[in-house]
């Protein structure tokens, strides 16, 4: 089912002018030219669906997605990360050189995709980042595992969460007020792919995205993967830093209506982001010669586990091809697949994408799970292509 709306969204989305929506004059992003600003303070801004087509995501096409402002300075000398926390054994603060000497360096590629991707979606609508499909990107991370620091402070046994603070703003200009403060459960914080890293794609990580130290722990919502790191809280509970609780990254327990208020008591931390994939090539709105097979490509991720088979559709679901899917880099890491569709007669089509994941479990055609905040919004991307 295409509603009005999402018709015409889709179609504003194809003509390719992302940046010239009714209305709203086009802001450019310095560094990240073409990406769809959403918001100037804080900033957040959108990859459109066909320049995320790089197998690794580069940082002029990486989405930003800030609640605070950036930190004063982002200089690494003088940084300091300090771990500490009810469950830690040795509280230790390190310098950044201490980080790169003291420890081995690990690269992977990892998944960050916004718990929000696709917020857009919903209805009712929800309030937050209007966010399309565009807050997701896989790119190298590098620096010290996780857990070689963890062991290096050592926990107590009775250690349940790992929580990061950042050095960014409150919005409020109150410099004691903390922005956001997430973090993750012991066990995904002693994944081997789970880092602490100074460098994106073999350079020291841009401002934008958390430089000098960031935490990065692929496959779940990207909230978890604290940016501007300076301190890591072992805790003895599930940790209660701001953004932890109330609706925020937190969906009802208990599936509920579209439009139902929910109690606070009532939300669930989001954990694992579900299976979703991405077609980035072409863009949507293409017009493509009749004659011609459409070739197609994208990439498909599935939280912490992997993907397994890949389809598309060019009659809105009816009938699905599969088509060829690679394996993924690393754990954690997104999946190209690659495939083509040939068409009998001119007009206007949609290619539907559609992930399966090593569990059995597939994206949803439509809008899954309406919650109050938008978020693991996992429908099947659609691209219009118009064949002549
Ligand atoms: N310190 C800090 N870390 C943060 C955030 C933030 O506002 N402050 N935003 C989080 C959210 S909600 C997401 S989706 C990712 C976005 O990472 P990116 O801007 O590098 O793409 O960073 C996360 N880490
Ligand atoms: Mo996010």
């Amino acid at each position: 089912m295409v509603t009005r709306r999402s018709f015409a969204a889709l179609t504003v989305l194809g003509a390719g002018s992302l940046l010239a929506a009714p209305g709203r004059p086009p802001r450019l992003l310095p560094g990240k030219p073409h990406l769809r600003v959403l918001g100037v303070s804080p900033l957040n801004a959108e990859t459109p669906a066909h320049l995320l087509d790089e197998p690794i995501t580069s940082a002029r096409r990486m989405f930003v997605r800030n609640n605070g402002l950036l930190p004063a300075s982002t200089e690494p000398t003088g940084w300091r990360l300090t771990i500490d926390g009810e469950a830690c054994l040795l509280p230790r603060r390190f310098s950044l050189a201490e980080l790169r000497t003291q420890f081995d360096a690990h690269t992977y590629a990892l998944t960050i995709e916004c718990g929000g991707n696709g917020r857009a979606e919903f209805h009712p609508p929800v309030p937050g980042n209007q966010w399309t499909t565009g807050a997701v990107s896989c790119a190298h991370w590098t620096g010290v595992r996780l857990s070689d620091l963890l062991n290096a402070v050592g926990m107590t046994s009775d250690a349940v969460y790992v929580a990061y603070y950042g050095r960014d703003r409150h919005l409020s200009g109150d410099p004691n007020k903390v922005v956001i403060s997430r973090g993750v459960p012991v066990a995904k914080a002693l994944q081997p792919e789970t880092l602490v890293a100074w460098a994106m794609n073999d350079a020291p990580i841009p401002a934008l995205h958390g430089g000098p130290l960031r935490l990065v722990a692929g496959g779940w919502p990207g909230s978890v993967s604290g940016k501007w790191l300076h301190r890591l809280a072992i805790r003895d509970r599930v940790h209660d830093g701001p953004k932890m609780g109330g609706h925020s990254y937190r969906v009802p327990c208990e599936p509920v209506a579209p439009g139902a208020n929910v109690a606070a008591e009532d939300m669930c931390i989001i954990e694992a982001m579900p299976v979703k994939s991405l077609i980035t090539h072409p863009a949507s709105g293409v017009r493509h010669p009749l004659a011609e097979p459409l070739a197609l490509r994208g990439h498909a991720w599935a939280g912490e586990r992997a993907v397994a088979r890949m389809f598309l559709s060019a009659d809105y679901g009816q009938t699905w091809q599969r088509v060829a899917l690679e394996e993924p880099v690393n754990r954690l890491a997104w999946q190209r697949f690659r495939g083509e569709v040939r068409f009998t007669s001119a007009g206007y089509y949609e290619i539907w994408a559609r992930a399966e994941d090593d569990e059995g479990v597939a994206q949803p055609m439509l809008v899954p799970g309406w919650n109050p905040k938008g978020y693991l919004n996992n429908a099947c991307h659609r691209i219009a292509v118009q064949v002549v």
